[in-house]
């Protein structure tokens, strides 16, 4: 009877994607195992959802409530897959070792841009430096176009209250290149989450939670923090090139400037934004590397 059905829904939070199904949160600790319909569209961790019981103490997801933001990565025929939903912000990672990346941070930068999501940088193992200010110089550009970021040394237990406070009340990712340190600051953050996650096991009964998959921790301060330990978790899913452009922020008030609005900001005709980061009015290198993103595009939509 619908009226029944309809009465039954209760409201959860998913807090795991699992081979069998979703891990779902209904309140803080009370956690069920989900299936879901196919034709519902895929539901991911951070997603909040209507779900009904079914059989037994399982239940099945209805609804995927909106979402107020969501990163997506390409999935097996073109489909598109969502990877994190209502995250509020995500820290890019970086150490001195393995020397920085500066393609793949203004890859996450651009990506978080367009969806909307907070970006901020971390520099981890700050106790590898003979002074912050070499911290300061690595990131000078980011500074420059307003990225803050923080300084910090999980080995030293340093910047770590600091960056406590701005995950209070907020649900954040780290993402970042391998051995970075995002696992060894997500213990820190987390010191219960080998306990949280076996709990998860036990109560979607699926034996050994996978612990390849993404899953959203509670922190103790408050707020939330999806771990994903999966490599380059996303990337410019659903990026055209003026998205891209965009997602360099500095590039806003140049692109205005441009003589053609399709101006995709390579040789072209009166390109503002090219002619400003050859006045080093905005950060050159960041042009450059806006270049070579533009090759990693999504097919369809390269120039
Ligand atoms: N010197 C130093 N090493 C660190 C620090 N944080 C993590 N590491 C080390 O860096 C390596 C990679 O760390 P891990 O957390 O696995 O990085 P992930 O691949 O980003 O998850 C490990 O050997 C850690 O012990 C730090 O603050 N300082
Ligand atoms: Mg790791
Ligand atoms: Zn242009």
């Amino acid at each position: 009877m619908a009226g029944s059905v309809r009465n039954s829904l209760r409201e959860g939070l998913v807090i795991a994607h699992l081979g069998q199904g979703l891990a779902v949160e209904e309140s803080p600790g009370e956690i069920l195992l989900c299936h879901t319909r196919r034709r519902l569209g895929f539901a991911t961790v951070g997603d909040r959802v209507l779900w009904e019981p079914y059989e037994g103490n399982q239940g099945r997801v209805v609804k995927i409530l909106p979402r107020r933001s969501v990163l997506t990565r390409p999935g097996h025929n073109e489909t598109i897959r969502p990877v994190a939903a209502n995250l509020d912000q995500i820290f890019v990672v970086v150490a001195p070792e393995p020397e920085p990346d500066y393609l793949l941070v203004d890859q996450y930068l651009a990506a978080c841009e367009h969806r909307d999501i907070n970006a901020r940088i971390i520099f981890n193992k700050a106790d590898l430096l003979a002074s912050r200010q070499v911290a300061d110089d690595l990131l000078a550009d980011y500074r420059r176009i307003d990225y803050s970021y923080f300084v910090i040394s999980v080995k030293k237990e340093e910047g770590l209250a600091e960056l406590r406070e701005e995950l209070i009340d907020r649900c954040s990712m780290l993402v970042g290149q391998s051995g970075v340190g995002k696992s060894s600051l997500t213990n820190a953050l987390l010191p219960d989450k080998q306990l949280l996650t076996r709990s998860l096991s036990e109560k979607t009964s699926l034996g050994r939670h996978t612990t390849t998959t993404a899953t959203l921790y509670h922190l103790p301060d408050g707020g939330d923090l999806i771990d994903s330990p999966g490599v380059s978790i996303f990337g410019l899913a659903e990026m055209s090139i003026r998205d891209l452009a965009a997602g360099f922020r500095e590039f806003r008030p140049w692109i205005l400037r441009c003589q053609f609005n399709d101006c995709r900001h390579i040789n072209d005709k009166g390109c503002a934004v090219r002619d400003a980061a050859e006045a080093d009015m905005l950060p050159h290198a960041r042009y450059e590397r806006y270049l070579k993103l533009i090759e990693k595009l999504p097919p369809v939509q390269k120039p």
